[in-house]
């Protein structure tokens, strides 16, 4: 290896140092503190809404990965180039880990629920990163000066350059023990944060409470059971994933409560325990986001146990001028939801149960909120603490600040999941089938086109909430060729759903849905 190349890898060791330092200190503050999540939050907080939506229209939901391995590889390029600038009497690659190692901190201060605490993990790990830099430097620098004076010294030149050799191992061997320490710092650090605050075991021991009855009991002539098409209830492990948090947060439910203040007559708080003396409900709701293009798979129904909303306000009796329910998460999240929506009869609650289970931690455990009708960024939200009575003319939510609509009522959608678009269908009687959606109004009629020919409407499944999705189904005596299948609903106050093709920004997609097929 030549000067540059060992200058470069003494960069990569330092940062790997700086990394693995970050990870130990985090496992005492938050997984949320260490670099690398800190500034990741604050590109996904600050990435421009074009950019967001081609991410997530492009690598769906692995845009944490795509986001994590474009920081590793950024991460890779600075500590190489700092290894390389960097000279014992001008410590411009050191000056570079101070920098980072303060925007991190920075990054990491400025996250809503973080306190001082949260900038130590960059700091001490851009000490420790620069400490290491220092001394790989100041070592290769040496190891250059002896290269260069071997011309003209008085020694030997093979006992010169075995000198430098050995020399030059040493060095080789200080960054591969930095190396090392660094991962290895960052391993344990990652396994021993895990470990301390996992809530997979406590969450397999929580007892559900009984629902009211009639317990809910999906009729199976809700699903069609066609090879293709979703099933009308989203198994957990299927459900769609969505929200800003890089890693998923871990909420003890004997820690979790829930503080409903702001425009009230009395602030109160909920805890986990306090809400076993109460009835629960267990209702049928599909959840939808915004970002669902139209034919997109960002929607999926689930049996939801928990609180109804409407009680819990009323006991904090909120001010007749209020109009907005500004839901607060653990890690910052919010979503605006009007509190004419929560309390008007619908079975929005505050959910602690999933199809049977308690919430999975990805989807909010210990508690979230599930409101029927409106799209998840403006009322679902997971590891929910807070509920902030106020006015939408006085507070806005996270997406809100970012160029989405601040009410979010869902738009009536239809999609066809068999035959595949792109697929090719053997000719002769092809079951085309979907699901169609118009929570809280219900799905009437859905109607299929073959290419430019009439509607002919669908056959329904029961619909067993008009807060759920419904399926449907055509059958179709396919003539050989392309063909483009079109679909399109009437919710149930008998609207049809708009053929106008918009895009997800800023309230929600719209427009038919459409297969192209070849048939064989
Ligand atoms: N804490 C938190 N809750 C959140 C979000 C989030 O980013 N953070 N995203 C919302 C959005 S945009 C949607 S669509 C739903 C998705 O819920 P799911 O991941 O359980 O499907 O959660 C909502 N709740
Ligand atoms: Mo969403």
């Amino acid at each position: 290896m030549a000067g540059r190349e060992l200058r470069i890898a003494g960069g990569i060791a330092a940062a790997a140092v700086t990394l693995g330092v970050a990870e130990l200190v985090a496992v005492l503050i938050s997984p949320d503190s260490t670099p690398l999540q800190a500034i990741g939050s604050s590109i996904v907080d600050h990435t421009p809404d074009g950019v967001r939506e081609w991410v997530i229209q492009t690598f769906g939901t692995n845009d944490k990965l795509v986001l994590f391995i474009s920081m590793g590889a950024v991460a890779l390029i600075a500590a190489g180039i700092a290894g390389l600038v960097e000279r014992a009497h001008r410590p411009i690659g050191s000056i570079l880990f101070a920098a980072l190692g303060l925007s991190a901190a920075v990054a990491a201060v400025t996250r809503s629920h973080a306190s001082w605490t949260w900038a130590l993990p960059s700091l001490l790990g851009a000490c420790a990163g620069i400490m290491v830099l220092r001394t790989l430097i100041r070592r290769i620098t040496d190891l250059d000066a002896a290269g260069e004076s071997a011309t003209d010294t008085e020694k030997p030149a093979a006992e010169v350059n075995s000198d430098t050799a050995l020399e030059r191992r040493l060095v080789m061997r200080g960054i591969g023990i930095a190396l090392g320490a660094g991962a290895a710092a960052g391993i344990v650090g990652r396994v021993l944060g895990a470990r301390r605050r996992d809530v997979s075991g406590e969450r397999a021991e929580v007892q559900l409470p009984p629902p009211a009855e009639p317990k809910v009991a999906v009729d199976p002539a809700a699903d069609l059971r066609i090879p293709g098409l979703a099933s009308y209830l989203t198994p957990n492990r299927d459900f769609y994933r969505i929200d800003t948090a890089l890693t998923v947060p871990q909420v003890s439910k004997d820690d979790w409560s829930l503080r409903i203040h702001g425009m009230v007559d009395r602030e109160i708080r909920i805890t986990y325990a306090d809400l076993g003396s109460r009835q629960a409900i267990e209702k049928l709701v599909t959840l939808t986001c915004v970002s669902n293009p139209v034919g997109g798979d960002l929607i999926g129904n689930a049996s939801w146990l928990g609180y109804r909303l409407d009680e819990l306000l009323a006991e904090a009796g909120p001010h007749a001028d209020a109009d907005m329910v500004l839901s607060r998460s653990i890690d910052g999240f919010t979503a605006g939801s009007p509190l004419a929506v929560l309390t008007d009869g619908r079975d929005a609650m505050l959910a602690v149960g999933m199809n049977g289970e308690p919430l999975p931690t990805a989807h909010g455990y210990p508690a979230r909120l599930v409101v029927p009708g409106l799209y998840g960024y403006v009322s679902a939200t997971k590891w929910v603490t807070e509920l902030e009575i106020t006015r939408f003319d006085r507070a806005q939510a996270y997406w809100t600040r970012r160029g989405w609509s601040a009410r979010g009522p869902i738009k009536t959608g239809t999609r066809i999941d068999t035959p595949a678009g792109g697929s090719k269908p053997a000719a002769g009687k092809v079951t085309v089938a979907g699901v169609a959606w118009a929570q809280h109004r219900g799905i009437r009629a859905v109607e299929v086109r073959i290419d430019n020919g009439e509607w002919q409407p669908a056959r329904l499944a029961a619909e067993p909430s008009v807060d759920t999705w419904r399926q449907w189904a055509f059958d179709w005596d396919a003539t050989p060729g392309p063909h483009t299948i079109w679909a399109r609903s009437t919710d149930g106050d008998g609207v049809v759903q708009t053929s106008d093709r918009v895009g997800e920004i800023p309230d929600g997609a719209t427009g038919y849905a459409s297969n192209f097929v070849r048939v064989g």
